[in-house]
């Protein structure tokens, strides 16, 4: 039987999962009426703070890039001020020792303040060992990328089903995907009992003015996403903080946008 997760209110699910980060992330989608994600790909502190600022009450998951160790105490107050969890878009690929090391250790610390990251699954099981020694005891969750937004992308067909075996193995740690649909059943043998799966889906490539950017980027529109192919969560960088980070009413007025075209599409797939 196939798995009905993506029917289920966020709330309802919230009270199957395992996982600390994920029950955290459902219960504050909920509880905000918001399942945007923003992606804030600056290289300026004080543009990075600006636009979290703006877009905070819109929120509930935050990517940051270009992250200075001396912002973790200014994040975190901003997180609790405003109810939001943040999603370090590390994409982790190399092999379990050095993850590790690279989750837990250097400038960025990333383990001690981010809920969430993700790896690719290119290493194997390897990568998932490494980043769940350290992220598990502190309650952490991992997203793999199963699937890309990006034309040409190679995480398709049997690197997608590897990469929800893997999952599926070490549930423990590993909440879902970076995807563009959803994943229950994928790659699922006789053994397994799909029709309680229950992956969280966080989805890229979502803009409403543009189809995609001079680089391979392509874009669907939220209700697409979550209407059409179960996304749970919307990941929006450009469409919302555009090319100038310093307009914070524009930046606001965008985010609050997509967190109600995410919403109506949620509510609307409920029904
Ligand atoms: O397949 C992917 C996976 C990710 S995590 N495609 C993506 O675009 N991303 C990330 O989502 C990307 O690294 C960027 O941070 C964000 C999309 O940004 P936008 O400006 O194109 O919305």
């Amino acid at each position: 039987m196939a798995s009905l997760a993506h029917t289920r209110s966020y709330g309802e699910r919230a009270l199957n999962a395992t996982n600390t980060t994920a029950k955290l992330i459902f219960e504050t989608m909920e509880r905000k009426k918001t399942n945007l994600a923003v992606s804030v790909d600056v290289t300026c502190t004080s543009d990075l703070l600006a636009i979290i600022e703006a877009v905070a009450p819109y929120t509930h998951v935050d990517i940051l890039e270009d992250f200075d160790h001396s912002l973790i105490e200014r994040l975190q107050h901003l997180g609790r001020e405003h109810d939001f969890l943040y999603f370090e878009d590390r994409k982790f690929a190399d092999i379990g020792n050095t993850v590790a090391l690279q989750y837990s250790s250097g400038v960025h610390k990333i383990s001690s303040w981010a809920h969430v990251t993700n790896a690719h699954p290119v290493p194997g099981p390897s990568v998932i060992k490494g980043l769940s020694s350290v992220g598990l005891p502190l309650g952490r969750g991992l997203l793999l990328l199963a699937e890309m937004s990006t034309a040409g992308s190679l995480a398709v067909g049997t690197y997608t089903e590897e990469a929800v075996r893997m999952a599926r193995k070490h549930r423990d740690f590993v909440i879902g995907f970076i995807a563009q649909r959803r994943m229950e059943g994928v790659g699922a043998g006789p053994e397994d009992d799909v029709s309680t799966e229950d992956f969280l889906i966080m989805t890229p490539g979502i803009g409403l003015e543009s189809k995609g950017d001079s680089m391979g980027q392509q874009y669907r529109t939220p209700r697409t996403a979550v209407l059409e192919t179960g996304s749970d969560i919307i990941i929006v960088g450009r469409g919302i903080y555009g090319t100038d980070p310093k307009e914070v009413d524009r930046i606001a007025a965008k985010a609050e946008r997509y967190m109600s075209e995410g919403w109506a599409a949620y509510l609307e797939r409920l029904s």
